[in-house]
């Protein structure tokens, strides 16, 4: 097997759990046996927590966690862990405010994702704008949210920064769709120099002719910086005559062009199968937002919304995970392609 390096952070005393699972071999994810990591009524006025994402932050962990109120509204909650695992949430949600300092709340805030550039943190998440499309905001601090123009029209979801810029671009994977729970969508990525301005779109990849993703995908976790290209870990969507199934995919884009797709697994990394993914608010849903990583020994932890009702961890290695997507590769003309037409 090759010797697949992470490139990043160490991060000794990230989750981690050995493979326990039995009657799996062969794959290359496992989950953890402790899951779900965040049960039901995590919070005062918080029915559910999923769809959330997590980072490593001053020896300790910071979230930002979609919390679905009990008056049924979706927003934002910052969650702390000494060991990413545990959370303690904020009572109140998150509190965005614009340049000026005043409250600038969205209407509804779902699906966050949290990753740093350089010395910044951004948030990107899912809300109203005339239609679903993307928010965003900075924080240095965690205590100061301040919110940035919306990246995209409407209709968009499921954004996703890069953690560093490639040729001094920030850069942004999105699925533009449209409101409802439609049966369509691609991976686009776009550019930007200031994380306001945005362009250069280009596509990534459509939906796959594998039956667990033939329906539509989305930008899962922010890209793993690999030595083999950016590791993505993506939902793929099925339909079937009871509903859709979301399972989890994964993909290496190009490094310096990371709209052309190097590889792409064509059998899903993990699909819903114990009773946290298949029984909930909507069944059958296991929905990656966020991956914390150790370089040094290559441990790869994938935070997963589950049944869009608990929080999962799933565990992987970025040798064994990597050599897999290779191994069980199938890239179309338009994966492999600029995306430009
Ligand atoms: C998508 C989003 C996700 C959700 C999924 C399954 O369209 O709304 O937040 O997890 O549907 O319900």
């Amino acid at each position: 097997m090759s010797e697949v390096k992470i490139i990043g952070a160490a991060v000794p005393n990230m989750p981690w759990q050995e493979r326990q699972e039995q009657g799996k071999a062969g794959m290359p994810v496992w989950r953890y046996t402790e899951n779900p990591v965040i049960g039901r009524n995590p919070a005062e006025g918080v029915a559910r927590i999923f769809n959330s994402a997590v980072m490593p932050c001053n020896g300790e962990f910071i979230g930002v966690f979609r919390g679905e109120q009990t008056n049924g509204i979706p927003y934002i909650y910052l969650g702390r862990s000494g060991d990413g695992i545990h959370w303690d949430f904020e009572k109140e949600k998150l509190r965005f405010e614009d340049e000026a300092g005043n409250e600038f709340m969205p209407r509804y805030a779902y699906d966050p994702r949290l990753v740093r550039v350089e010395d910044t943190y951004y948030i990107i998440w899912c809300q109203d704008f005339y239609g679903a499309s993307i928010g965003a905001a900075k924080t240095q601090d965690f205590k100061k949210f301040v919110r940035i123009e919306n990246p995209f029209l409407p209709f968009n979801r499921n954004a996703v920064l890069f953690p560093r810029k490639v040729n001094g671009k920030f850069l942004m994977l999105s699925r533009p769709s449209d409101s409802g729970h439609t049966p369509f969508g691609d991976i686009f990525i776009s550019e930007s120099r200031d994380m306001e301005y945005w362009g250069r779109h280009r596509h990534v990849m459509g939906k796959g002719n594998e039956w667990w993703q033939n329906v539509k995908i989305g930008g899962g976790a922010a890209p793993i910086e690999t030595s083999e290209g950016w590791l993505l870990f993506y939902h793929g969507v099925t339909g079937t005559c009871n509903g859709y199934v979301y399972s989890i995919g994964g993909a290496i884009l190009d490094l310096e062009q990371p709209s052309i797709v190097k590889y792409r697994c064509s059998t899903f990394l993990l699909t819903p199968e114990e009773w946290y993914e298949e029984r909930g608010f909507v069944p059958n849903v296991t929905f990656p937002c966020a991956t914390v990583q150790d370089a040094p020994s290559g441990r790869i932890a994938i935070y997963y919304g589950a049944a869009d009702t608990y929080v999962g961890l799933a565990f992987a290695k970025a040798d064994e995970v990597v050599a897999y997507i290779k191994e069980h590769s199938v890239v179309s003309p338009e994966d492999t392609e600029i995306g430009v037409r």
